[in-house]
């Protein structure tokens, strides 16, 4: 049975609901981000984005592309609100709804009656209401196999939409650049080239074994996307697996003293998560992650049924003598959270 997948995505999320609520902004080049000294960007309007201006990008690069930008701080709170509209709109068409961030979505809408079941149709409705609901617009992917829909959502953005036909997907996944494909990031596409893979055509002519023996088991995944074996599913309950809190700090941290110091306002900041949800009695596993200045990251766990400061700082310690010195960009705790028996399992799925 052939399954209906859209991907829904708003453009320039925050920036646009900035220069919807303030005029002053609609016609400037315009980012979301905060002041700090390692202050990035959130995003940027698609003005911005003409000199070059991106996500994540710092503040002082920013500026230098694009000196006339305006950087304003973001307003969360609106953020979310409007998030919950859009997803009231989606609840219209289909329960088969995966959100993946506050703007964007999966939807099955294989089933779906609305519109004769025509998911072109569906989806331009979509965004319709999007429109009507919120003054905002959002671009759609609508295709067969669901990772195509997300990557078709950015193809005629902003305000537009592009469908990939069950018939085309195959010419889709031949052409496609294997940087595209979610998941797989800079690093992975710099080791994907050095072998000589840069499109689906590459990895489809190599086979399925040779990408297990050259690449290992993502490269068994990778095989199966291009191939167009792997359709996907939207999952629309996310069963918590793990809990964690991180923070990058201002400046580095250039000791193991001075990272085991911030052990209690992690676990502080932890608690408050784990008795929000009422977890705490069902961690089964305690972790750290060290990110070092050169960005290499490192991880420790063991298993354990509660929190404990004492496992933490041996975790701590282990994770930071691997960095031989490396100062400390980042560090994060976490727990493991055992999953529930069948009946209770509504109270471990979140919204
Ligand atoms: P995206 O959908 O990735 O970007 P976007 O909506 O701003 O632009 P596009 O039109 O290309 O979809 O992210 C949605 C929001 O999430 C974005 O408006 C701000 C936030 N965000 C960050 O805070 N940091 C990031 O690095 C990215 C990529 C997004
Ligand atoms: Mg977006």
């Amino acid at each position: 049975m052939m399954k209906k997948f859209i991907h829904i995505d708003m453009d320039c999320f925050y920036a646009a609901v900035e220069m919807r609520d303030n005029p002053k902004l609609a016609n400037v080049p315009l980012a979301i981000g905060g002041n700090s000294r390692r202050g990035v960007l959130s995003t940027a309007n698609y003005l911005a984005r003409e000199f070059g201006v991106r996500s994540a990008m710092s503040n002082y690069h920013a500026k230098q592309l694009c000196p006339d930008l305006v950087i304003v701080p973001g307003r969360m709170a609106v953020y979310k609100e409007i998030s919950s509209q859009i997803r009231e709109v989606f609840s219209r068409y289909t329960h088969l709804v995966e959100p993946l961030s506050l703007d964007e979505a999966y939807l099955d809408v294989t089933d779906s009656k609305a519109c004769k079941g025509s998911a072109t149709l569906i989806a331009q409705q979509i965004r319709a209401d999007i429109y009507n609901a919120t003054g905002l617009t959002a671009s759609a992917g609508v295709a067969p196999v669901k990772f195509i829909a997300k990557i078709a959502s950015d193809e005629n953005k902003p305000n537009g939409q592009f469908v990939v036909l069950p018939n085309e997907v195959d010419p889709f996944l031949e052409q496609l650049p294997l940087g595209k494909i979610p998941g797989v990031g800079k690093v992975t596409l710099e080791r994907l080239n050095l072998k000589g893979l840069y499109t689906g055509k590459d990895v489809r002519e190599k086979g399925v074994n040779w990408m297990q023996q050259h690449v290992g088991n993502f490269g068994v995944l990778l095989y199966q996307k291009c191939a167009g074996e792997y359709i996907g599913s939207v999952s629309t309950e996310r069963i918590r697996k793990s809990l964690s809190v991180e923070h990058t700090y201002e400046y580095n941290k250039t000791s193991l003293q001075e990272c085991l110091d911030q052990i209690p306002s992690l676990i502080d900041e932890l608690t408050r998560r784990l008795d929000k949800q009422q977890l705490q009695s069902r961690i089964n596993k305690l972790s750290v992650k060290v990110k070092f200045a050169n960005f290499v990251v490192t991880s420790a766990d063991q298993a354990y049924h509660q929190l404990n400061t004492e496992i933490f700082v041996q975790l701590l310690t282990k994770a930071y003598q691997r960095g031989l010195q490396q100062p400390v960009r980042l560090l994060g705790i976490g727990v493991g959270i055992k999953s529930q028996p069948e009946h209770n399992l509504q109270l471990s799925i979140l919204d």
